[in-house]
């Protein structure tokens, strides 16, 4: 299998994310990235797609923000990350800001996601390997594999949050249907619901995007993901939520999964994307599921016995010691 990943990836590192109240350090870090390339194998950088991808998914003020975010950061005078302490929590609107944490605010929807220096050239190779895995796979390959680092499905088309930036996901399904695919399907397998990658494609009837996560009841992000978020417009049933409560096991983790299959294959999409996040691993630092290592296989065999071909992009995962071998023994099953 192909597997697309870019050192530069690694230049985003912010220091610390606000936890429980506190700060601690990020565990979103570029170690995971280096574990993860260190154990599933040999990497190719991806060509360069330019924006176009990125802009077919995000909006041009928000890829604005980004690329100035840490420079305006520093022309306020501040040290360490970007982050923001203001957000409109009631209506958003496009006004314009003379202050760097108003726009925090506008576009982010945490506190935990810094903008470090070199966020967005992270982000932007980020992407790349990701519309380069669903260009092998438009190309005739039956599966490749984007080790995206930082991760995407809680980006928004114009907000951060998450660990996510730019919505790594969204950006290679759409860049396939831009390629002339009319249909398409994105299953989300972290811990957290993918909050961002519903919201891009809510309204389209043409992206089924089913998610199994931790219950939003117990978890982030909290405010998506509950099981009646269906959708709408034409993308009324289009939106499929499986929430599980902390403590679920590989057994009615496969339950779930079975029932999200057959939607998917009912959908009959012509490429499959999937969000896939080790966070679901019992030891993560930061989730409450209970897989273990072994069941990454068992559901890497479930979702590749669809015979789709398939796309497969990095999300979370926080064990660094389990991380590289969970995700090849997913991988190992397309
Ligand atoms: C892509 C992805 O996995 N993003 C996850 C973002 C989660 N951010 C907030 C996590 C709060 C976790 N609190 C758990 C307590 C651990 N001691
Ligand atoms: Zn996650």
């Amino acid at each position: 299998m192909q597997i697309f990943f870019d050192d530069r990836q690694c230049l985003h590192n912010p220091a610390r994310e606000l936890h429980n109240g506190d700060w601690t350090d990020y565990y979103e870090s570029a170690d995971r990235a280096r574990k993860i390339a260190g154990t599933v194998g040999a990497a190719t950088a991806p060509a360069d797609f330019g924006e176009g991808p990125i802009a077919a998914v995000h909006a041009p003020e928000y890829l604005h923000f980004l690329k100035t975010a840490m420079t305006r950061w520093r022309e306020a005078g501040r040290s360490g990350d970007a982050i923001g302490y203001v957000w409109p929590i009631v209506r958003r609107r496009a006004l314009e800001f003379g202050r760097i944490d108003a726009e925090l605010g506008q576009y982010s929807m945490d506190a935990s996601t810094p903008i470090s220096d070199s966020t967005w050239e992270a982000a932007y190779w980020n992407a790349q390997c990701a519309v380069a895995a669903a260009h092998t796979v438009l190309s005739g390959e039956k599966s490749a594999f984007a080790l995206c680092r930082p991760p995407g499905h809680h980006a928004g088309r114009d907000y951060l949050g998450g660990y996510c930036y730019l919505n790594n996901v969204a950006i290679a399904a759409q860049h396939a249907l831009d390629q002339g695919r009319s249909r398409v399907a994105i299953l989300d397998v972290d811990y957290h619901h993918g909050n961002g990658t519903q919201d891009i494609f809510w309204r389209r009837g043409n992206v089924l995007f089913a998610s199994l996560h931790a219950d939003p009841r117990t978890d982030f992000p909290f405010y998506w993901g509950h099981a009646d978020e269906r959708g709408e417009g034409d993308g009324a049933g289009a939106t499929l939520n499986y929430p599980l409560p902390r403590g679920t096991t590989i057994e009615p983790y496969r339950s779930a999964l079975s029932q999200a299959l057959k939607k998917i294959e009912a959908s009959a999409p012509e490429l499959l994307l999937v969000s896939f996040g080790a966070d679901t691993f019992a030891l993560d630092p930061i989730s409450h599921f209970e897989l273990q290592r072994e069941d990454y296989a068992v559901i890497g065999r479930d979702i590749a016995a669809l015979g789709l071909p398939s796309v497969i992009v990095m999300e979370g995962g926080y064990d660094l010691d389990a991380l590289g071998d969970n995700t090849t023994e997913f991988l190992g099953a397309f």
